[in-house]
């Protein structure tokens, strides 16, 4: 069965073998198997819906890290898409080549109790042979007889957490690009510009950094693996373990947890995009396995 789904869950399973499930909670990708598991799934992940995931894919929309946007002052950091139940949006391609399921998030009683934008989400997985994509469409359903036209802006991101050696791993090609330490954020949260000037960034220390007007196609090697990631309609990507330092603090992170994953992350989250009535934004990223993931 290429798609099988529960209350909770779509578990995907290509023909040859690689396998992703994701939550309808947060639309949360919290496995992609090809073959090994490629994700860091933290033991003490809470994935009942009562907490956004602690690894996987989590889904930032619509902003990232504390809100910093007037339409956002009512949100929670990273917003609201990966705490909200989702519905299925059903299957759209099964055959040899490719499994792909949607899943879409419209304004709830909850959510517009705290954000009050014409938006309508929807979240495609492709599961192929070695490849695991995920788009981001929002769609501004503003503009028809019932709703007065209104652009809106917002920031997204996808919060991958890559299973990988972190005292090991290297992300690359981020050379020459501007980025923000948060770690070395002030009080206000303000971060001061740098320019980056390895030709592969290690998270062996607590990192924290947004490298702005990222080149969209990055590499994440260590002694005997690899994982490429590509994205499009994202201009950014964070680089994030928070190691003993901040991962010891987090009740959801597994002892020791932050050894096995590098979070890298394209999004949209130096200033915002926008989209305009009747329009629709997609951010995509594809993660490589095969070949494209150069040893
Ligand atoms: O993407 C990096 C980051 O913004 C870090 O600052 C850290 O807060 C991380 O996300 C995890 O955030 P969370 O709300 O999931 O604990």
């Amino acid at each position: 069965m290429p798609v099988q789904t529960s209350e909770s869950k779509v578990t995907l399973q290509h023909p040859k073998g690689a396998t992703a499930e994701v939550l309808l909670y947060g639309a949360t990708v919290i496995s992609w198997k090809s073959p090994d598991e490629r994700l860091f799934l933290s033991s003490k992940a809470i994935l009942d819906g009562s907490k956004a995931v602690r690894g996987g894919i989590p889904v930032v929309f619509p902003c990232f890290g504390p809100p910093s946007h007037p339409d956002h002052t009512r949100l929670s950091q990273h917003g609201f898409a990966r705490s909200t139940l989702w519905s299925w949006g059903g299957v759209t391609e099964d055959n040899e080549k490719v499994v792909v399921v949607k899943l879409a998030l419209e304004p709830t009683e909850a959510i517009r109790a705290v954000y009050d934008k014409p938006f309508k989400l929807t979240y495609v997985v492709s599961l192929f042979e070695s490849d695991l994509k995920t788009e981001l469409h929002v769609e501004n359903t503003s503009g028809s007889s019932l709703q007065a036209p209104e652009p809106f802006e917002f920031q997204a991101l996808f919060h991958t957490y890559i299973r990988a050696p972190s005292k090991d791993a290297l992300v690359s090609p981020l050379t020459s690009l501007s980025y923000f330490d948060k770690t070395e954020a002030t009080e206000e949260g303000r971060a001061t510009a740098k320019t980056e000037t390895r030709s592969g960034v290690d998270v062996t220390k607590f990192t924290d950094s947004v490298y702005e007007n990222a080149p969209g196609s990055y590499d994440v090697k260590w002694p005997g693996g690899a994982l490429h990631i590509s994205a499009k309609g994202l201009k950014d990507v964070v680089v994030w373990n928070p190691q003993a330092e901040g991962g010891s603090t987090m009740g959801d992170m597994e002892a020791g947890g932050w050894d096995h994953f590098v979070c890298v992350e394209p999004g949209t989250v130096r200033g915002f995009a926008k989209v305009a009535p009747g329009e629709t934004w997609v951010g995509e990223q594809t993660l490589s396995a095969g070949s494209k993931a150069a040893l």
